[in-house]
């Protein structure tokens, strides 16, 4: 696996939370050593979040989202940490991807399900979210995509996106896989342990996300106010989705096994459980907080870096999309040279 392409991105709405930590930010983290790695900052996704469709609010986020990813230790000498809207293939691939895919498709996926059933009007751009996506991944040929379970179908469509494109027009997209990590791919909210740990519900309900710059005292009640069940310490047959979730989040951060960490608290009451993961959480969580803060004070060296990536990403991204455009018929020989011997870094 050494030497691939890992492509993942994150969308600029809501406070970024445990759960995309542990799910998505720590493997790209780590992926950025292994691999060639490209993260993108998501804005074009984020207008389907109707809240979001604010220019200054937008903006804001956007900034404030690469200082959290920088400060969760994305390094810009290792990997390109992109803004999507500064690379226009990102909406121009899309645009042509959608004329190959069905709306069948589209209509059967899972959030499209979920976030329109709480819509009056429901926006086409939500319904084309995944194909925008599918593009996102394509355009970069990427071998891996780090990601947590609720994007799981998501891949799925890009393959089948990316096989369509195929079999009409013939080869140039490499077929990507999902990267999930066995455990931890899936955080559930505090408050609710049968949803998962999601930015847009830590954004009408406290005590349900821990946000990765939230203040010790906000995680610690956050936690402490967790839903458990009506036992009173950890047994040893088969846990709760509450207290599984304060165990997966501790397996997670200490690094220990999961076998490790349940022998641990077995036995122990939901107190003491909570004040261990509290603890845990905030050692973790407040060196990224400073970070954060430090890099929150220098909005220009924040634009520079993503400004600059976004140049990356922009020629990295040209010889597919040149390439699309030629096997759909639209201009005739390909203007940018396509790599297809495959040498990524180029
Ligand atoms: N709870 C989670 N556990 C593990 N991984 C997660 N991810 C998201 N939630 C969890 C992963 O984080 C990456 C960025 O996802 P996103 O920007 O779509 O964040 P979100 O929290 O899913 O945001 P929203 O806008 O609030 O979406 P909904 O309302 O659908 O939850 C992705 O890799 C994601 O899998």
């Amino acid at each position: 696996m050494a030497g691939q392409r890992v492509f993942s991105g994150v969308q600029p709405t809501g406070k970024i939370h445990l759960g995309n930590y542990l799910g998505a930010i720590s493997p790209w983290v780590a992926a950025q050593v292994e691999h060639e790695a490209i993260f993108c900052i998501a804005d074009l996704h984020a207008l389907t979040i109707p809240e979001a469709v604010r220019a200054t609010y937008l903006r804001a986020k956007v900034r404030e989202t690469a200082a959290v990813l920088l400060a969760c230790g994305i390094d810009p000498a290792r990997a390109i940490l992109f803004v999507q809207s500064r690379v226009g293939a990102h909406a121009e691939l899309a645009w042509l991807l959608s004329c190959v895919t069905p709306v069948g498709w589209l209509e059967r996926m899972i959030q499209f399900k979920t976030r329109s059933a709480a819509l009056e009007s429901v926006g086409t751009g939500l319904l084309a979210y995944p194909v925008l996506q599918a593009a996102d991944i394509l355009l970069y040929r990427a071998d891996l995509v780090p990601v947590g379970e609720d994007q799981r179908q998501h891949i799925e469509l890009t393959r089948n996106v990316a096989r369509r494109f195929h079999a009409r027009f013939g080869e140039v997209f490499t077929l990507p896989e999902a990267m999930l990590r066995p455990s931890g791919a899936r955080i559930m909210g505090l408050d609710d342990p049968s949803a998962k740990m999601s930015k847009s519900l830590g954004e009408t309900r406290k005590g349900h996300a821990i946000g990765l710059v939230d203040p010790p005292d906000v995680i610690r009640h956050a936690i402490t106010h967790a839903v458990t069940d009506s036992g009173r310490e950890v047994r040893r047959e088969q846990a709760s989705p509450g207290v599984t979730n304060l165990l997966t989040i501790y397996e997670l951060l200490s690094g220990r096994s999961r076998e490790a960490v349940q022998a641990a608290f077995v036995g122990k009451g939901y107190t003491v459980l909570k004040r261990a993961v509290a603890d845990l959480v905030v050692t973790t969580l407040e060196p990224i907080r400073q970070r954060y803060l430090d890099l929150s004070a220098q909005p220009e060296a924040l634009d520079a870096i993503v400004v600059e990536s976004s140049e990356r990403a922009r020629l990295l991204a040209a010889p597919t999309l040149d390439r699309v455009k030629q096997l759909m018929g639209l201009h005739e020989r390909s203007r940018v040279p396509f790599p297809l011997s495959d040498s990524k870094e180029g």
